[in-house]
């Protein structure tokens, strides 16, 4: 079989949408760090749709931090790539043509700094996941203890992480008198875009304070709010494309139909019109990303953790389990969202039923092991930032205790059949030592609280937290996850259960532009 090519787009079959503009007029305007499956099913084809309304300064290159799989792959397709989007209704194809570059940041960073350095490229974005960030997931200040981090520092002009390349780029531009480039932070992080400037200032402040003092002055970091479920693509996800298409694909991604992008609108060196693929932007961006946190990622680590134990491999088996559904609707209804700031014209309810209808989609197979990689990373904005906000006005959070007591109970190894986890964190190896030999609820409590990186220091400090956490591990520990969560089945369908119908972008999806061209018709249709 033939692979995917620029050469192969004429050919595709009726039905696949293509990039049809002329990819060899587009510049590259943003270089992206973190070639994964996320960015290119969504900034990615958003993207694309601002390229398809004739705007060419926006082509993307994208580096891959570690691993060459991705770039490996791409090149040979000329950059493309299909997104098959998957609902339970049959697959539809888009080959995504906004990547015009991809770069293996470790064999070669000078190539990526000279990218990043050039007048042209106007931002660069970054989907690095939690730990790409180098921070304190506790307290979103920079690891100035973390290896990568001190290698930076030492070696500025040959980075490994995200933050040394940003700001070596920056410097780098400041000398050469180029505006600087917008940074935007496309993480499931707090307020990510204060976060990631947080962390290249204290950085910058390490290598010249008078680098730092320019970050702070010249240098924009719009906050963003990202949605869209992508698991990771298997075999078969690749035997399907290729049927599809008539051609292979040796790297398609999948992923759920629905995309939303919040941004907050702060580009001094100018930005795509990615309103095209229907972005919305937005004056603060906070109150967005912080439920999406608290709703949508923390019923995910939540299901992760305790459907894993419970013996599921995917989200939709575990919702399909007595009692999860309403376990995640209950913690989403009467934990979560009484913390969450008030978003006018906002219909919080359907988003919530949206999200358990998102989690039920049977064709997604989205595997509860990846959603549990990693936790350490994720638990504090995740469960822990709402059980403070509840603690702090002495209300009750079992639900999300039992989120954290399943996470314990997963970092320490060992699932409910006795066998090991692959248990995939920074903090891994230093969890299993931390846990080892430990059995009992109070040890195993008493072992994980003492990562105040995760945990801070007031929450083990606090009698209630530990008091409600060692209630739901106990349980966890002489029940099993099954049965204990079980006893969230409430017999009928919870009050906010499935609309029934597929979910548009949670506010008005018309207030949009509405996009006439290929892709943008993709987007609209599989939203
Ligand atoms: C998931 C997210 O893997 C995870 O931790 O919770 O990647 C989730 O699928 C996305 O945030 C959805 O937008």
């Amino acid at each position: 079989m033939n692979r995917l090519n620029q050469g192969a787009l004429s050919n595709l079959p009726k039905g696949v949408v293509g990039p049809f503009y002329d990819r060899r007029a587009v510049n590259i305007g943003i270089v992206h760090l973190g070639l994964g499956a996320f960015h290119r099913a969504h900034q990615a084809v958003i993207t694309e749709a601002a390229l398809e309304a004739g705007d060419y300064s926006w082509g993307i290159a994208g580096i891959s931090l570690r691993s060459p799989d991705i770039r490996d792959a791409l090149a040979l397709q000329d950059g493309l790539y299909t997104v098959a989007v998957r609902d339970g209704t049959g697959d539809r194809f888009a080959v995504t043509g906004a990547i015009l570059a991809t770069l293996v940041a470790p064999e070669n960073p000078g190539a990526v700094l000279d990218l990043m350095t050039a007048p042209n490229t106007r931002i660069v974005s970054l989907t690095v996941t939690e730990k790409g960030y180098c921070h304190r997931p506790a307290t979103g200040d920079l690891d100035e203890d973390n290896s990568d981090i001190r290698h930076d520092l030492t070696y500025p002009e040959a980075p490994r992480t995200a933050i040394g390349f940003l700001v070596e780029a920056i410097a780098r531009r400041r000398r050469a008198g180029h505006a600087p480039f917008t940074v935007l932070s496309c993480d499931n992080l707090p307020a990510n875009g204060h976060t990631t400037a947080s962390v290249v200032r204290r950085f910058a402040a390490l290598r010249d304070p008078d680098l730092a003092a320019y970050v702070a002055e010249n240098v924009a970091f719009p906050c963003t709010m990202v949605d869209r479920i992508v698991p990771a693509t298997t075999e078969e996800d690749r035997t399907i494309v290729a049927n599809a298409l008539g051609v292979e694909d040796a790297w398609p991604v999948v992923s759920e139909p629905f995309l939303q992008w919040v941004i907050e609108d702060r580009f001094p060196s100018g930005r795509p019109n990615w309103e095209k693929g229907g972005a919305s932007f937005v004056a603060d961006v906070e109150p967005f990303e912080l439920m999406k946190l608290r709703l949508l990622n923390a019923s995910h680590s939540t299901l992760a953790y305790l459907g894993y134990l419970a013996g599921h491999e995917t989200v939709a088996t575990a919702m399909a389990a007595p009692g999860f559904a309403a376990l995640l609707e209950g913690l989403m209804r009467e934990e979560a969202s009484p913390t969450l700031p008030p978003l006018e014209s906002f219909d919080i309810a359907a988003y919530r039923a949206a999200l358990l209808d998102r989690f039920r989609n049977p064709a997604l197979r989205h595997r509860t092991w990846q959603i549990a990689m990693d936790g350490s990373q994720k638990l504090p904005q995740r469960l822990l930032g709402t059980i403070r906000d509840r603690l702090a006005v002495g209300a009750t959070f079992e639900r999300l205790a039992l989120g954290i007591a399943a996470w314990i109970v997963y970092v320490a190894g060992r699932d409910e059949r006795g066998q090991p986890i692959d248990v995939r964190d920074p903090l891994a190896a230093r969890l299993a030592e931390a846990t080892a030999g430990r059995t009992e609820a109070e040890e195993l409590a008493e072992a994980c609280l003492g990562f105040s990186e995760v945990f801070g220091t007031d929450l083990p400090a606090s009698r209630p937290f530990r008091i409600t956490l060692l209630q739901a591990l106990s349980a966890l520990l002489k029940d099993g996850a099954a049965a204990t969560v079980a006893r969230f089945d409430t017999g009928s369908q919870p009050p906010e259960s499935s609309t029934g119908r597929n979910f548009d972008t949670p506010w008005d999806p018309l207030a949009h532009p509405r996009p006439y061209r290929p892709i943008a018709t993709f987007l609209r249709s599989s939203r």
